[in-house]
Formats: structure tokens, C-alpha cells, sequence
């Protein structure tokens, strides 16, 4: 059937054309593609487990791409540091060893310093105030540093509310602090806030902590509550309190050396994913947390409580510390997120 025959050459063609246009393109860009979507795998590596909240936003974000692309670009999640910690990861990044990662913030202060804004304690006390700056200028004005370190941000995730567990004694007040032997991250905001609080803070990279809690070579750690029931530190720990002393976000970090060679299209497709991704993994982190305080009651964790009284008087202990990075990472930036706090807690 001639007719036939005709009639689909006629819509076959143009698409041959389309595609061989394609191919031209390709060969004046250097051999490389960069128009449509490709078939590409990307490893993606994290810290917590499947099931900690930053797991789940990490699935969500693999059935984002693949649905976006068709099937085309597949996502690779290596869970619990088997990839190694965020530093470690983030620096495979940085020599486009590995595609992606969505460490905390806070280890990157080695990297850019001013992330360290993000680390001052009592800065946040919802988790919409971190939405408001993290998700705005501030937020953006952070992300832009990145490209020149070899890495590209897509937005924040959620780590949460740190609350700190300890094998030794209960903390209610800033008193209590005194002498504990702390796991912290690496971090010098940290660092120097908990020990003008008189504890004995060391830093350590996540993968350790269970083990160091264990051998009680230190007495205790903080961690969003999430994060306690998924490592497991109830098992090790018996004391809780909700300090609630600190917000931590997590960052979603694509390779720089990576995202150059992607097509428009498929980074459109990466920062949607990230972006609905986000959206989901922090509703599953503030309900993760919520159930989570009843599952540590069970598993037999003393819980205390810490007043507003005493926040603020551990607020106060720490402010030399806080006024010492102000200054260090750019008093404008500072106010400017202060300022937004307000401006939410004024709605
Ligand atoms: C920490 C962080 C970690 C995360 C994650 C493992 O205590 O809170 O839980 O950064 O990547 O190190």
C-alpha cells in the first residue's frame, strides 16, 4: 500500500531529521550532547539509613527522576555511609567521583565558612522561620557559593532540631553540661558553643558515633530525634533531653564537574525532582520526629524536658560565641537572618 507507505515516511521523516540535527549539533559542541536526555546512571550517597527521613526523601527522589525521565536517567542510593561521610562524599563531588549527595550543612563550614550561619544555636524555634531563610534570599545567597568549589546546590532538606542524649546524668539546665564528653560535628560554631556551655566537645564523623557511644570513649551525642531511633542510640544512651538547641538543614549537592555536561532539560529534570523531593522529605521528618518520642519512651530513654527559662539562659552562655561569628562570617548576613526570623514569627 503505497498510500501507506507515504504517509508514514511523512511523519517518520521529520523526526529521522530531528534526530541526525541532533547528531550535527553534538560534534560542534565538542562530541558532547547536550540537548535532550541521555541514559545515565547517578550515585547518590547519604549518611543515615533507608528509613531515617533523609532515606525516604532520597527514594522519592529517585522515582521523581526516573519518572521524569522517562527511565532514561536511573538514580543509584547507597545508604549509611557506604559511599563514606559528608565530607568525604562531598569532596568525591568536588572531583566528580560521585554525582550526589545531601550531607547536613554543617561539615561544609571547612569548605565555605559562612554555612556556619546556619549553626548558631536558638536562631530557629519552628521549622518554618528555617523554611522562610532557607528557601529565600539567604538560602540562595549561600547556594550561589558553591559552583566555585566545584559544587551545585538544588535547595535544603531537612535534618531538623538537634536534642542531645547522654549515658551519664539528666540535662535540664545549662549546669548539666558541665564536663559531659560530647560528640559534635565538625564544626567550630559547634565546637566553641559547647564548650563555653563547660562540656568536652569532640568532633567525629557520623559512621563513628555508635561505636564511640558504645565503648564510651564519649559520654553522649545530638541528633534530631529521627536519627536517634534509626542508629539506634537508645541502645547505648539513657538519657535524653529535648534542648532543641540547635536547627540543621540538609543540602542537596549535585557535582559540579557533572552538571556541566548535563542538557538543560535534564537539569530542569534533577532540580524539580529535588525540589517536590524537599517538599516530602520534610513533612516525613516532622512526623518521623513526632512518633519519634514515643518510640525512645518505650525503648526505656529517660526523657527530660528543658524550659523555655533555661533555653534562653543557654542562649545567653553562648552569645560570645555567636557575636565572635557574626563577625567572622558578615554581621549583614547575620541580621538579614535574624531579621526574616521575625518577620515569620510576626504572622
Ligand atoms: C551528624 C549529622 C548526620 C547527617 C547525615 C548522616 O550528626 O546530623 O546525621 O549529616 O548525613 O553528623
Amino acid at each position: 500500500n503505497k498510500w501507506l507507505k507515504r504517509t508514514v515516511m511523512a511523519m517518520v521523516l521529520p523526526s529521522m531529521l530531528v534526530i541526525s540535527g541532533c547528531g550535527a549539533d553534538s560534534t560542534k559542541s565538542g562530541g558532547k550532547v547536550k540537548e535532550g536526555i541521555q541514559t545515565r546512571t547517578i550515585k547518590a550517597g547519604i549518611g543515615n539509613s533507608e528509613s531515617h527521613p533523609q532515606g525516604q526523601g532520597m527514594v522519592k527522589f529517585k522515582e521523581l527522576v526516573e519518572e521524569k525521565s522517562g527511565g532514561k536517567i536511573k538514580v543509584q542510593n547507597y545508604f549509611d555511609a557506604t559511599l563514606g561521610d559528608d565530607l568525604k562524599m562531598t569532596e568525591a563531588l568536588q572531583a566528580g567521583m560521585q554525582e550526589i549527595t545531601v550531607p547536613s550543612t554543617s561539615p561544609l563550614v571547612g569548605i565555605i565558612p559562612e554555612y556556619g550561619i546556619y549553626d548558631f544555636p536558638f536562631v530557629f524555634k519552628e521549622e518554618e522561620e528555617a523554611y522562610a531563610v532557607l528557601d529565600g534570599k539567604i538560602g540562595q545567597t549561600l547556594l550561589d557559593k558553591l559552583p566555585e568549589h566545584g559544587l551545585i546546590g538544588l535547595g535544603y532538606w531537612e535534618n531538623g532540631f538537634r536534642q542531645l542524649t547522654n549515658s551519664k546524668h539528666p540535662v535540664e539546665t545549662a549546669d548539666d553540661f558541665k564536663g559531659l564528653k560530647i560528640r559534635t560535628m565538625q564544626n567550630e560554631v559547634h565546637l566553641d558553643a559547647f564548650n563555653e556551655l563547660g562540656a568536652n566537645p569532640t568532633p567525629m564523623a557520623f559512621s563513628e558515633v555508635f561505636t564511640a557511644l558504645e565503648s564510651k570513649s564519649v559520654d553522649g551525642q545530638e541528633n534530631p530525634l529521627a536519627t536517634i531511633v534509626t542508629q539506634k542510640y537508645d541502645e547505648v544512651q539513657s538519657y535524653l533531653s529535648l534542648t532543641n538547641h540547635v536547627y540543621t538543614p540538609f543540602i542537596l549537592l549535585v557535582s559540579k564537574k557533572f552538571w556541566d555536561g548535563l542538557s538543560e532539560e535534564e537539569q530542569n529534570i534533577l532540580q524539580e525532582s529535588a525540589q517536590e523531593a524537599r517538599d516530602y522529605q520534610r513533612k516525613v521528618n516532622r512526623k518521623d520526629n513526632e512518633l519519634a518520642i514515643k518510640k525512645l519512651e518505650e525503648a526505656g530513654m529517660k526523657i527530660n524536658e528543658v524550659s523555655e527559662q533555661e533555653m534562653e539562659n543557654m542562649k545567653e552562655i553562648i552569645q560570645p560565641v555567636t557575636d565572635k561569628y557574626a563577625k567572622k562570617f558578615g554581621k549583614d548576613l547575620v541580621e538579614e537572618m535574624k531579621a526574616e526570623v521575625e518577620k515569620v514569627r510576626a504572622n
